[in-house]
């Protein structure tokens, strides 16, 4: 639209991005199917119906390849390539660009659209060669049907991915055995299909409920309550949890307005959460095993369907590998707490290097000979979570510093890419050809970033929010926890301010 020449190189044999490769039985949005998706275009919005509240992978995926179709995209994207390298050329202002099919593009602009959660955590376990069974990663499903009737079946992690592929392999497995390091807080998702009448209610006026949306914290609205829980009687209090339960997922959280910031409150959650947990796991033991030892919301909580009752199942073994995690794997299996289990297939729901993996894993050289990993060696850094100083004319898409995996992935990324646009249609207005965050800006945003964070339950536990999952990764809190609209009123004023924060030549 801008009517400058894009070309997209991405890895995969198809666009989807994270619901092409996410592709294990189970796999589902958690997010309502009418929020998550792309709202640039109202004819894509009348146009697409989805068929449930959270749409599943296979359904994901198909309105992607739609949308790609329907803008004829496909042509402008070199599939099955890798960005490898990519070096800021001081004298031209220009990128260059290095691929996996060793072609070099010569680009003003660089723009990482790599996702926060796309580059996969496979932990070397001891012995990984010798297993003679086959090993999946729900980070990088196969395309075609994997089969695990009549099979013994392993998995390993139980963060979002595992929670939902569990009872789906519990289904189809002889024997399946859970091999649980941190238990996640799940709650049902209460997914449904969605009916005509509010399908068509939503609709009739599209833009004014993306607008309201974008209005909360999350760009996602939910029902939500913000009273305090601390100021009603247990009856009450239950009755509420309750209702919120049946609206289930993420936003039970919602119950009332306090739970994540006041722990007294989070406490009376997590007494409820566990009364329901003890209702549905029979095993007393068992359900202490699946019981989280921290306060609730500090790890991203999970949404599945089923997932305790998996439990309840005699085909179905949890193993406690908290203390000494998976020891090794064998030919026949793998060794934990001292016990060899036999295996025909090992399925790692095992995360990601969340956030800045997919960037640093790049080789990206900006000005002076930096590299993104020596820019980032104690943290990632950014201004916005759009630039980051050293980097001219390079934009990062959902990028540590903004709200990315706190808001709703499609609407920040709208968002960015069209900042982005304004910016750079600014810079041909003006005729400038490089744009730089300015050292201090950045550091003042980090400052700020750093300090919302500080404040959020979410950086208070180890996750991948803060690079505990990775061996060695520095441990900073990476998102904007300051909520969509005032990040949004953030970038929009620095755009207004002619790119204050900004050196621009
Ligand atoms: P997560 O949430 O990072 O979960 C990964 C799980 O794998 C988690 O339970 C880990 O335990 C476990 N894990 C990782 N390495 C090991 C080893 N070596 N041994 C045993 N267990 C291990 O990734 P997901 O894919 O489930 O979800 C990521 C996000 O995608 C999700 O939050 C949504 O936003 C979408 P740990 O907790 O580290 O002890």
């Amino acid at each position: 639209e801008l009517g400058i020449s894009a070309r997209v190189i991405e890895a995969a044999p198809n666009v989807g991005g994270t619901w092409y490769w996410n592709r294990y039985p189970g796999a589902r949005c958690d997010i309502d199917s009418m929020q998550y998706s792309f709202q640039f275009s109202e004819e894509v919005q009348q146009e697409w119906t989805w068929t449930e509240r959270y749409a599943a992978q296979p359904e994901i995926l198909a309105y992607i390849q739609y949308v790609a179709k329907k803008f004829d995209l496909n042509r402008e994207i070199e599939f099955n390539t890798r960005v490898e390298k990519a070096a800021f050329d001081e004298t031209t202002d220009r990128w260059q660009i290095e691929t996996s099919a060793s072609d070099i593009y010569d680009a003003r602009f660089f723009v990482l659209a790599v996702g926060p959660l796309s580059t996969p955590l496979k932990p070397n376990f001891d012995g990984h060669e010798d297993f003679k069974g086959s090993v999946y990663f729900t980070s990088s499903w196969p395309e075609k049907t994997v089969d695990f009737s009549g099979q013994k079946v392993g998995v390993i992690g139980t963060g979002s991915s595992g929670v939902q592929t569990i009872p789906k392999l519990a289904d189809e497995a002889e024997e399946l055995f859970v091999f649980q390091r941190t238990p996640n807080y799940v709650v049902p998702a209460q997914n449904r299909p969605l009916s005509s009448n509010e399908v068509a209610e939503i609709k009739a006026d599209y833009p004014e409920f993306r607008r309201m949306a974008k209005q909360t914290p999350l760009a996602f609205t939910y029902p939500n309550h913000t009273d305090s829980a601390l100021d009603c009687t247990d009856a009450e209090r239950h009755e509420r949890f309750e209702e919120q339960w049946k609206v289930g997922g993420l936003p039970f959280a919602a119950a009332f307005g306090d739970l994540t910031t006041n722990m007294e409150a989070n406490r009376y959650l997590v007494e409820f959460w566990q009364s329901k947990l003890r209702e549905i796991v029979k095993d007393r033991e068992m359900a202490e095993i699946l019981t989280p030892k921290e306060v609730y919301g500090c790890r991203r909580v999970c949404s599945s369907t089923g997932y305790y009752e998996t439990f309840n199942r005699d085909s179905v073994t949890l193993v406690d590998v908290s203390g000494t995690g998976v020891e090794k794997f064998t030919e026949n299996g793998l060794i934990a707490n001292g016990q060899e289990y036999d295996l025909d297939a090992i399925v790692c729901a095992t995360g990601f290097d969340a956030i800045t993996g997919s960037v640093t894993r790049i080789q990206i050289t900006g000005l002076n000979g930096l590299t993104i990993g020596d820019a980032w060696s104690e943290g990632a850094k950014s201004y916005l979570g759009i630039s980051v100083a050293g980097f001219p004319n390079m934009f990062n898409i959902n990028g540590p510093g903004s709200p990315g995996v706190l808001a709703t992935m499609v609407t920040g990324a709208e968002y960015h890419v069209d900042w982005i646009c304004d910016c750079i249609t600014w810079m041909q207005t003006n005729r400038l050809s490089r744009i730089d965050a300015e050292p201090e800006a950045q550091e003042n945003w980090v400052e700020k970033v750093n300090e919302i964070g500080n404040k959020s339950i979410r950086s208070q536990c180890d996750s991948w929010y803060v690079g505990a999952n990775v061996p060695g990764k520095p441990r900073v809190f990476m998102p904007y926890a300051g909520g969509f609209p005032n990040y949004v009123n953030e970038c929009d004023q620095v755009s207004k301010r002619n790119y204050e924060g900004f050196s621009m030549q």
